[in-house]
């Protein structure tokens, strides 16, 4: 598929980049050269979503003949959720792909995403972040210097603890439970009983390790890729949040871009969702096994568990529900309850 001069040149650049001799990020593009978009992300190169940007590079520079090329900096390399967001809105990277509860700072409407309790079922999130909903709220980034490409899964998110087994609401006081960094997640958290700490994800296994917390929740094949069940005991299955990472890249980026590249950036950005999601989906169920396998004691949160949580964080959601606006919330709710009254 590499056309030889292709390869060389790539070559080349690659040699000129490792001397520090071309910043080829931020030159502008010759017609000869590929154009690097650096795309950073916190979770492992061998993640779900680690793997999906893989697929993304491969599409991006097929469909643009190997005018842009994506590269991969896992692992939080290049830093946070939050940094990387903020060096994309300054210019100084390409490409990113946080956790969408991370752009509530920008625009409230993205922690209704994470509203715990709300959707049931991925086909839910899938139809609302796809339509118009979605696409609004992605929108909403491009005064900020941002432009979301698609809504990729990060998934349900499930609780691990070094403490005791959690195996209904009561075990949640005292714990000292990392969150991701929104203001919503850390009023409910607390609500519910635990000592939230909100921290970046980067920091999550050493602070694991050293019991600076005592837990943390993310989804299965993330508890899997970053090794936590290494430093965690106990696993609660309780699918408490849905979240998305949302493909991002920095305005400025994105306005350097021919109208072509443009297209094939999007093109490629659905057709790897699409992967990410059934991979993703896939993965959950596998990544349970291999954590039982490895010792972790497994438990649930009771459904009627669940019902009376979303009760008890009634007034947390008044509050969010009044920062995001009340026709953004109520349109969500009106689809979701068209999306289970017509059975799917
Ligand atoms: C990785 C994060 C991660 C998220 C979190 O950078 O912070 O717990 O679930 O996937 O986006």
């Amino acid at each position: 598929m590499n056309q030889p001069g292709f390869v060389l040149r790539r070559r080349l650049l690659l040699a000129a980049a490792a001397t520090g001799g071309l910043c080829a990020a931020t030159r502008p593009a010759a017609a000869s050269s590929p154009r690097l978009l650096r795309l950073g992300i916190g979770l492992p190169a061998d993640s779900i979503q680690g793997r999906a940007v893989q697929d993304f590079a491969q599409r991006v520079e097929r469909y643009t003949d190997g005018a842009l090329r994506i590269e991969l900096h896992a692992g939080g390399k290049l830093g946070n959720d939050l940094s990387m967001v903020q060096a994309l809105r300054d210019g100084t990277l390409e490409m990113t792909a946080p956790d969408s509860s991370t752009l509530a700072r920008l625009n409230a409407g993205f922690s209704a995403i994470n509203y715990p309790f709300t959707f049931f079922e991925e086909a839910e999130a899938d139809t609302i972040l796809d339509g118009a909903w979605g696409r609004r709220q992605l929108d909403s980034l491009v005064p900020h210097g941002l432009v979301g490409l698609a809504y990729w899964e990060n998934g349900f998110r499930h609780m691990t603890n070094s403490l005791r087994p959690i195996a209904q609401a009561s075990d949640f006081q005292g714990v000292r439970l990392r969150t991701m960094q929104n203001d919503m997640l850390v009023d409910s958290f607390r609500r519910l009983g635990f000592e939230a700490v909100p921290m970046p994800f980067p920091q999550v296994f050493e602070a694991l390790k050293s019991k600076a917390v005592d837990g943390q929740e993310n989804p299965l094949p993330t508890i899997l890729a970053s090794r936590f069940h290494e430093v965690q005991k106990y696993l609660t299955l309780s699918r408490h949040v849905y979240s998305a990472h949302v493909l991002l890249i920095s305005r400025r980026h994105w306005e350097a871009l021919s109208a072509a590249q443009r297209v094939a950036l999007r093109r490629a950005a659905g057709e790897s969702r699409d992967l990410e999601r059934r991979w993703s989906r896939e993965a959950a169920g596998h990544a349970l096994a291999a954590l039982r396998e490895r010792g972790m004691q497994v438990s649930s949160i009771p459904r009627q568990d669940a019902e009376r949580i979303r009760h008890r964080l009634r007034d947390v959601f008044d509050k969010y529900n009044r920062q995001i606006g009340a026709a953004e919330v109520v349109e969500l709710y009106v689809e979701l309850g068209r999306l289970r009254t017509s059975g799917r």
